[in-house]
């Protein structure tokens, strides 16, 4: 089988992931990396075993065999690679915030289809099964109109003083922090699920830590579990710990998100629960397995992910029967599998629709965060542009 050959820039937290993911594919093959610099890639792709690294991503943009590169890298270099990447021919699957402002995703957008290129922003947990099932359930009018969303995004990794990492600084994660690491997923789920859209938002943001304890050496996302209180500068903090967004859908449904990084407890849980006129939903990301269904006049269920129960739509992105868990590293692994095979069998030269999330999603969850932000600065209302 002809393979298909991708390079992956950045090797933090999320990036041995992605490699992880497209290994399970069998039909990808990882042949390069690019970190920080010469040492930390060599160090990386030994320990990763992959046969080419570089120091400078733009030798792994400049690697003629590569014909994907994934942008691991932290927020601020996402706009900058993604667009050398696409000016470079290759195909791209690109964390998300996709860029640190709706202007630069836009132009995002518009390279990547006057190129004719693949474009894919890693909205990794549409890909649950039962999200796939949600939506196919809504599509049909099983949940009736819908009135109201509610929900959260939990995670407890920056709960003390002396948790760092780059995305509490604005130069490196952009001005807001929560809403567009987490709150991002939650609203990209959401709006996909539903069909809806978020029209109207009005935010209230809170910063716990107004400083906070840097290490004195570099660490990964979720590391500062694991130092002890020693070693730290006094680094100042104006990026939320904390958010919570009244919304307002195109249909006329209202809804919350909370977003919040400080939550005791919540490793990295998020919530929804969803109210129509004729069912209600709620779904809880540490327990992606279980749906539970709602109603007035008859039992309440929990449908658990069997393939057998689901419809075809999310039969197609489960990989194992009823009772064996599928998790985290399996929604990158689907989410892949669907990018790759659009590449492979070159959905994109015919213009067939993405089933993935792409660059135009990743831009939509922009400019709800510019106006999440501008509504936490000036506390009104604001209307998310479109
Ligand atoms: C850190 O909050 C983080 O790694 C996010 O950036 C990811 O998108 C999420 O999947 C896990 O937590």
């Amino acid at each position: 089988m002809k393979k298909i050959k991708a390079g992956v820039i950045g090797t933090g937290f999320i990036g041995p992931a992605h490699i992880e993911g497209l290994r399970r594919l069998g039909f990808v093959d990882v042949v390069a990396l690019a970190d920080i610099n010469e040492e930390v890639a060599k160090q990386k792709a030994e320990l990763l075993s992959i046969e080419k690294y570089y120091g400078d991503y733009k030798d792994l943009l400049n690697d003629k065999d590569i014909q994907v590169v994934h942008i691991c890298t932290p927020n601020y270099l996402h706009y900058k690679i993604a667009k050398e990447a696409l000016l470079a021919g290759k195909h791209v699957i690109c964390e998300k915030p996709l860029a640190m402002s709706s202007s630069e995703g836009e132009e995002l957008v518009r390279i990547a289809k006057e190129k004719g290129l693949v474009n894919a922003v890693h909205f990794n947990l549409r890909f649950y099964p039962l999200m796939h099932h949600l939506k196919k359930m809504i599509e049909k009018g099983e949940l009736g109109k819908i009135f109201a969303i509610n929900g959260s995004y939990q995670q407890d990794w920056l709960l003390y003083e002396t948790d760092f990492n780059w995305r509490l600084l604005p130069e490196f994660s952009g001005e807001s922090r929560a809403v567009a690491d987490i709150g991002s997923h939650w609203l990209d789920l959401i709006e996909f699920v539903t069909e809806l859209k978020v029209v109207e938002v009005y935010a209230d943001f809170a910063t716990f830590y107004p400083v906070r304890k840097k290490p004195l050496n570099p660490i990964e996302t979720y590391a500062g579990k694991l130092m002890s209180a020693e070693d730290y500068e006094d680094v100042k903090i104006t990026t939320e710990d904390y958010a919570t967004v009244i919304l307002k859908f195109n249909n006329g449904a209202h809804g919350s998100m909370t977003v919040n990084q400080v939550a005791a407890g919540r490793k990295n849980r998020l919530y929804f629960e969803i109210y129509g006129s004729k069912k209600g939903v709620s779904w809880n990301s540490e327990r992606p397995n279980e749906l539970w269904i709602g109603r007035r006049d008859g039992s309440n269920e929990i449908l658990m992910k069997d393939p057998s129960l689901l419809d075809a739509y999310a039969r197609e992105i489960t990989s194992y029967p009823g009772g064996h868990n599928e998790g985290f590293p399996d929604t990158i692994k689907q989410m892949f599998k669907k990018v790759y095979t659009y590449i492979l069998e070159e959905k994109y030269l015919r213009g067939e629709k993405p089933d993935f999330p792409t660059f135009e999603d990743g831009y939509r969850e922009m400019l709800i965060c510019e106006a999440i932000v501008k509504s936490a600065k000036n506390g009104c209302w604001v209307m998310v542009n479109d």
